[in-house]
C-alpha cells in the first residue's frame, strides 16, 4: 500500500502507467539490501515506477529545516528554482540583494546532495559510482498557480529532458524529498514513456532526420566554436522535442488518463522523470538531487527511452 495516495480515473497497477512502492524499511549505510533486491528496485524504476519513502531516509537537522522554510518569498529571484552545481560547490538562481545568504544556503543544499548520494549509493548498489551527479535543487515556491512561459511550466504533463545538458542516452533519475511540515506535494502522472513514447514518435516524427555530411560537418564546426546546442544527439533532440510538443498540446494536457499522487511531508521519492509523465500541481519547500544514470549501468537497458527511440528510427541516436 502507497502512503502517496493515488486518487484519479486510473487505478493503480494499470498497464502502461506508473504504480507506487513504499519502502518502509530503514535502509541506510549500515543497511544495505541484498544485491536482488537492489537490482529489483532498479527495475521497477527503470520501467516507470515511483519508489516512495514515507518517512524520509534523509535527516534534516531542525536548524537546517527552519532555515529553508524561514525564506521570504519575495524578490525576483524566487520566480526561480535554486540549483547547486555538486562539481563546483556553487549555487544559482539568487540575485545580488541575496549573496548574504548565499554561503548558507550553499551548505544546506550541499549536506542534501551528499546525504542523497550516500543514500542511494547503499540502497540502488547497481547505479553506485556510475553515475554522473548533476545538479540539487531547492524548490521553495508554492507551485499552485506559479507564474512561467510555457515550456518552463511544471504543472503541464512532460518527460524530462534538459535543453543545455544533453544526456546522450544516460537516464534521468531524481531524488525528491518534501520538507514542507504540513502540506503534501501533489503530483499527476500519466502514460510512461514505453506506452507514450512509440506512439508519439511515429506520430509527430520527433526524431530528427539524418543530416548530410555537410550539416554534420557545419554542426561540429558550430560546436567548436562554442555555439550551444550546436551538437546536440539527436537522443536529446528528440526528448526535447517531445518535452515541448507536449506541454504545447492543451487536448492531450485536458483528456489524457492521469493519477494524481499526494506525497506527504517528510517524505521522499525518487523517480526516472524521462519515463514518467509528470506535472506538479501543489506543493512548497521541497528539495531534489539529480543522477544521471549511464546505458551501461541499468538493469534493462532495452526498455531505456533510448532504446525505445532507437527502435522507432532504426538506428543509433547518441553521438
Ligand atoms: O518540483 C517538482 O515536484 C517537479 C517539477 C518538475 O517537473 C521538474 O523539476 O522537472
Ligand atoms: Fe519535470
Amino acid at each position: 500500500m502507497c502512503a502517496a495516495t493515488p486518487s484519479s480515473a486510473v487505478a493503480g497497477g494499470v498497464a502502461g502507467f506508473s504504480r507506487c512502492i513504499s519502502i518502509e524499511e530503514k535502509f541506510d549505510a549500515q543497511n544495505i539490501p541484498p544485491v536482488e533486491r537492489a537490482r529489483e528496485f532498479c527495475r521497477e524504476l527503470e520501467a516507470g515506477n515511483i519508489l516512495l519513502f514515507p518517512e524520509s531516509p534523509i535527516r534534516i537537522p531542525a536548524d537546517e529545516r527552519e532555515l529553508l522554510l524561514g525564506r521570504k518569498q519575495t524578490s525576483s529571484a524566487y520566480h526561480k528554482n535554486i540549483a547547486y552545481r555538486p562539481k563546483e560547490d556553487r549555487i544559482t538562481g539568487l540575485d545580488s540583494s541575496e549573496q548574504a545568504e548565499a554561503a548558507e544556503l550553499r551548505r544546506l543544499l550541499k549536506n542534501y546532495s551528499e546525504r542523497s548520494v550516500e543514500f542511494l549509493s547503499g540502497l540502488l548498489t547497481p547505479y553506485k559510482g556510475k553515475w554522473k551527479l548533476d545538479y540539487a535543487s531547492f524548490r521553495p515556491i508554492e507551485e499552485k498557480g506559479r507564474p512561467a512561459r510555457l515550456h518552463a511550466r511544471n504543472d503541464l504533463l512532460h518527460f524530462d529532458s534538459f535543453p543545455t545538458r544533453p544526456t546522450n542516452g544516460a537516464r534521468i533519475l531524481r531524488f525528491f524529498t518534501n520538507i514542507n511540515p504540513v502540506q503534501n506535494r501533489v503530483w499527476l502522472t500519466a502514460e510512461t514513456f514505453a506506452t507514450f513514447g512509440p506512439r508519439f514518435a511515429k506520430k509527430t516524427g520527433v526524431i530528427p532526420p539524418v543530416g548530410s555530411s555537410v550539416t554534420r560537418a557545419a554542426r561540429l564546426l558550430a560546436s567548436k566554436l562554442g555555439v550551444p546546442g550546436a551538437m546536440k544527439p539527436p537522443y536529446d533532440e528528440s526528448m526535447h522535442r517531445c518535452h515541448n510538443a507536449m506541454k504545447e498540446d492543451a487536448a492531450y494536457q485536458e483528456s489524457t488518463p492521469k493519477q494524481r499522487w499526494e506525497f506527504p511531508p517528510n517524505s521522499s521519492w525518487m523517480v526516472f522523470t524521462d519515463c514518467v509523465s509528470h506535472a506538479v500541481l501543489e506543493g512548497q519547500y521541497a528539495l531534489e538531487q539529480t543522477f544521471l544514470i549511464p546505458q551501461s549501468a541499468l538493469v534493462e537497458p532495452g526498455s531505456s527511452p533510448l532504446a525505445i527511440l532507437e527502435g522507432v528510427a532504426g538506428r543509433a541516436l547518441t553521438i
